[in-house]
């Protein structure tokens, strides 16, 4: 097992990880841009080193700064956490060569599920149900040709994008030549990369990602669903687990289809399989991720199971001591991602001092965050301040659980979405679970969750 863990991350899951070491005994290293000189995972770490300015390029995505701050202090593994370097295969790999262990897959499996159109091509061999499309398109004509067989609505997505960036939807054919330029073009300047691919577009659906554990002997668990349909703009606002309207039958074939997709990808370590659930209970693989997910903390309320440090022992080579029949999936858990921003105008960032601060408690209410009394957050980085996380025996109680923890939490000094999450969770399809992707548009349009004011 490591001796000293090096955290490449920060905020909340920073935080997090640190948390998951000292609970192991592990000694840990802080690393922090300028602007994060008084963060919290500062304070808790071990031993912590600046590696530079304010800007994520200049210090949190700084692979060789991030990688001194590992061998000056003997850290002998790093973790990414998710997000910044957590899914950079040149990064994986230069830990590899300075023999620090990456707490992660290896480096030519992130290679593999960052590239889409390979990811889809891995599973469709695999016999995994991925959503009809296409391969790579490189010419205009190609991509037209593809579009019409495809049909409309589709969508047009980068080969090295992800998580709902460098996604274009493209309604008829007569909007299809500039769509396709455009995609392209935004592909390259934002991944380097103007390789793009189609799909139908799948709608209505829910977005449901299986949770798996994969370790160095080969053995696979899955540790069950999450919901993450409700999304504004494809950032995720509440996941759940498990899946309301899944029925045990899908499932089961939703889990066997993940392991199967774990075991042709060679997975190691923990990840997540990202599919489109249809009306008739038809499943469909989107794509793969290939770290730990900001909304792990809902699978480990309903499992038990620490994933982070999981990650750790697998990464240090330690065999996953349970089986699948051991993972019991149990009540309900829900999580609300508490953003510093202001709903009100339309979801414009907030930083500035915490004035005052409560966080909610109680059995089974769980706050992940990097914030405390006055810290100052720094409006360089994206906005999550915090996840709530509650859990309960049935889906009627977890909602209730988080109203009235969303009721109770303060946060002031800055502008953030809590009283976005009490419209939502009273809505009726909410309630009903029989939501989808479209959940928040369609509020949107009815005027229900407008931009302006709630
Ligand atoms: C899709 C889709 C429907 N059809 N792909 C991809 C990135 C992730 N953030 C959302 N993604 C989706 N990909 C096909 N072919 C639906 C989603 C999707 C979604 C889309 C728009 C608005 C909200 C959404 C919530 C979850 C999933």
């Amino acid at each position: 097992m490591f001796s000293k863990i090096l955290i490449a991350n920060r905020g909340e899951i920073a935080v997090r990880v640190i948390r998951a070491c000292k609970e192991m005994g592990i000694s840990t290293v802080a690393v922090f841009s300028e602007a994060d000189r008084e963060a919290l995972h500062v304070c808790l770490a071990d031993e912590s080193v600046c590696i530079g300015p304010a800007p994520v390029k200049d210090s949190y995505l700084n692979c060789t700064a991030i990688l001194s701050a590992a061998i000056a202090t003997g850290a002998e593994a790093i973790h990414p956490g998710y997000g910044l370097l957590s899914e950079n295969a040149k990064f994986a790999e230069l830990c590899a060569q300075c023999h620090i262990a990456f707490i992660g897959p290896p480096a030519e499996v992130i290679s593999k599920m960052g590239d889409k159109d390979m990811a889809r091509k891995i599973m469709q061999a695999a016999g995994v149900p991925v959503i009809p499309g296409s391969a790579m398109v490189t010419d205009a004509a190609q991509a037209a040709q593809e579009a019409e067989r495809i049909g409309y609505p589709l969508l047009i997505k980068a080969r090295s994008g992800g998580g709902g960036r460098g996604i274009r939807m493209v309604n008829c054919t007569e909007e299809f030549e500039q769509a396709f330029r455009l995609a392209s073009s935004e592909a390259q300047t934002a991944f380097g990369d103007g390789a793009v691919y189609l799909e139908k577009y799948l709608f209505p659906a829910k977005h449901i990602e299986m949770q798996i554990l994969c370790d160095h002997q080969g053995k696979v668990v899955v540790l069950g669903e999450r919901e993450c349909s409700v999304q504004r703009k494809h950032q995720k606002l509440i996941e759940e687990s498990p899946c309301a309207l899944l029925s045990e039958k899908t499932r089961e074939e939703m889990a066997r289809a993940a392991e199967q997709a774990a075991r042709a990808a060679h997975y190691v370590n923990a990840g997540t399989i990202e599919f489109l659930l249809d009306r008739d209970q038809n499943f469909y693989f989107m794509e793969m991720n290939t770290r730990i997910q900001v909304e792990h903390p809902v699978t480990e309320m309903v499992t038990g199971i620490d994933l982070v440090k999981w990650q750790i022992r697998i990464a240090a080579g330690v065999p996953i001591s349970f089986d699948q029949k051991d993972v019991q999936v149990e009540g309900c858990a829900i999580e609300c991602r508490i953003n510093a921003e202001n709903p009100a105008l339309n979801f414009r960032p907030s930083s500035g001092k915490i004035t005052l601060l409560h966080t909610p408690g109680g059995p089974w209410v769980r706050f992940d965050t990097a914030l405390y009394q006055d810290y100052m957050v720094p409006p360089f980085y994206d906005s999550l301040i915090g996840k709530l996380i509650v859990h309960a025996q049935t889906r009627e109680e977890a909602i209730r659980k988080m109203k009235a923890a969303l009721c109770e939490l303060v946060v002031e000094g800055v502008d953030h979405n809590a009283d976005l999450y009490r419209n939502l969770l009273c809505e009726p399809d909410f309630q009903s679970g029989n939501y989808d992707t479209g959940f928040l548009e369609k509020l949107e349009k009815a005027g229900k969750v407008s931009k302006q004011t709630f």
